[in-house]
């Protein structure tokens, strides 16, 4: 008898038609193995072994660098459930469109089966998902990215209590290609994209845009949001989550070296983008970080931004879309200085200043948490770590204050729900517009916006200590038009 699992995994095939299927165990041999192909695939290269040791650097196509938002759908039965803010077709419709491409898209290829495990492998907040591909760079990032291989496997056992994902790169054309959520289903299915947020299912269309409506189901919470803990010089360490539209830095808050530092008190890591939280047997809203490793934006990242994460990526790492010096070491906007003589850019030319940034806006570090110096030592907690204060911010040179408190819980979720930032290279579009993004969420809720408001202000019933809610800024201009916020202009021109 075939487990789902084995069921799902054969009916795919039967549409996509592989040459072979590789079911991923999450092994040390496995991702040498993927390793291997992936150079012999002529887009990936080693790193400096002795500097960057067992790291690779991946050029994507340079079509299918950033999330498409405009082909990201929520797919459920009723149009209104989908709301205002989400790209929507009827499910049997886009089955009808994605299933011609999928239609025989992995002929000649291998079909990876990844079962991964979002959140510690012990701890009932965890969820499983498997994700189907033939990208060996997908699997690659989902080793990093999820706990993954065996250990899902033995989670999940003959279960069927798994989110199932199938993507592949179909032709990597733009105009074919689509994300498509099934929410009534809880499945997934991605073609034409082998970048980032479209094809690691792991990332936000499991961890957030399914699990939001998994979280409003069942009565707890999936959100855009960093979770960190300040330690103060008496040791105690109190754990807040923040929420910031996508590269507003907030891998590098949750990784910051105190100011204060001498004066004891340190900042832990426990999640840079997304917290998975319900609330605990203490009344606290507990948070865990569905994901075991960070895929950050590389530009700006330096020793003076994040030097802890500059640590983190000397080892193990992926680089994608970043350029490659003459020592085969990644090299971006804003990691030093000087700029390396001899590079290769993010499409592999010799790099001249006339062909614009060596390294892609939108270039990315994938790195294992675990490398962070400033890990916490509960970011694997099955437990969670209970959350005192939630704090919302976004990109805003003018109006929004610098920093303030909501009154209670229902004013916060206002001030949440009315925020909005300046847009960034992280999604494709204009740069530099500021639009409304509540919750940081716009486009990561996987469902109705208002039905999501009311399930936060539902939720805050149901909190007996509910996080204190702030709300900062600290891209706000004065008149001189130079930040008001102390040392912001020497963080972000270093
Ligand atoms: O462009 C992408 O696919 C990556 S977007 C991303 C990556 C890591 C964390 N957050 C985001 C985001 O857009 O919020
Ligand atoms: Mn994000």
């Amino acid at each position: 008898m075939s487990t789902p699992l084995e069921q799902w995994v054969e009916s795919t095939a039967r549409i996509t038609r592989p040459a072979q299927i590789q079911w991923c165990d999450g092994s040390e041999g496995e991702a040498t193995r993927i390793e291997d192909q992936l150079i012999r695939e002529g887009r990936t290269f080693p790193l400096n072994d002795k500097t960057y040791p067992n790291c690779i650097l991946h050029r994507s196509d340079p079509s299918d660098v950033a999330r498409t938002e405009k082909v990201t759908y929520i797919c459920t039965r009723n149009r209104e459930d989908a709301g205002p803010t989400n790209n929507w077709i009827a499910p049997a419709e886009a089955k009808q469109t994605m299933g011609a491409l999928f239609d025989g898209s992995m002929k000649g290829r291998t079909m990876y089966v990844v079962p991964y495990i979002l959140g510690p492998a012990a701890s009932p907040q965890s969820r499983v998902g498997v994700e189907v591909t033939d990208s060996a760079y997908v699997v690659a990032s989902m080793r990093i990215m999820s706990r993954m291989g065996k250990v899902a496997l033995d989670r999940l056992g003959s279960s069927s209590d798994f989110v199932p994902g199938l993507h592949s790169l179909g032709d990597l054309s733009p105009e074919r290609r689509l994300i498509a959520h099934f929410q009534e289903e809880k499945l997934i299915w991605s073609i034409g994209s082998g970048y980032g947020g479209n094809a690691l299912l792991g990332k936000k269309c499991f961890a957030l845009r399914i699990a939001s409506w998994m979280a409003r189901e069942q009565g707890w919470m999936a959100e855009h949001m960093l979770i960190l803990g300040l330690e103060s010089p008496s040791g105690k360490v109190t754990y807040m989550a923040a929420a910031f539209p996508s590269a507003c830095g907030k891998t590098n808050l949750c990784m910051m070296v105190s100011a204060l530092e001498n004066e004891g008190y340190r900042v832990w890591t426990i999640g840079d983008d997304i917290a998975w939280m319900q609330v605990g047997s203490d009344g606290y809203l507990h948070a865990i970080n569905p994901e075991s490793g960070f895929f950050g934006v590389a530009p700006g990242t330096n020793e003076k931004t994040n030097s802890n994460v500059m640590a983190a990526v000397r080892k193990n790492s992926i680089f994608t879309n970043v350029a490659m010096t003459a020592q085969r070491e990644p090299w971006w906007e804003g990691m030093s200085e000087n700029v390396p003589s001899g590079m290769l850019d993010w499409q592999g030319r010799a790099w001249s200043p006339s062909n614009g940034p060596a390294a892609q806006p939108n270039s990315r570090y994938t790195v294992p948490a675990v490398q962070a110096p400033s890990i916490s030592p509960r970011w694997d907690d099955p437990a969670g770590v209970p959350i005192s204060a939630f704090i919302f911010g976004g990109r805003r040179a003018r109006l929004a204050p610098l920093v303030y408190e909501a009154m209670n819980w229902q004013h916060g979720v206002y001030v949440a729900a009315t925020m909005a930032s300046e847009t960034t290279a992280a999604i494709t579009g204009a740069v530099g517009v500021p639009r409304r993004d509540p919750m940081a969420m716009l486009p990561f809720c996987g469902y109705n916006m208002g039905d999501y408001f009311r399930h936060w202000l539902e939720m805050g019933k149901k909190i007996p200590h509910p996080p204190k809610i702030f709300h900062v800024n600290w891209f706000r201009k004065g008149a001189d038009g130079k930040f008001l916020w102390p040392d912001m202009a020497t963080t972000l021109a270093s």
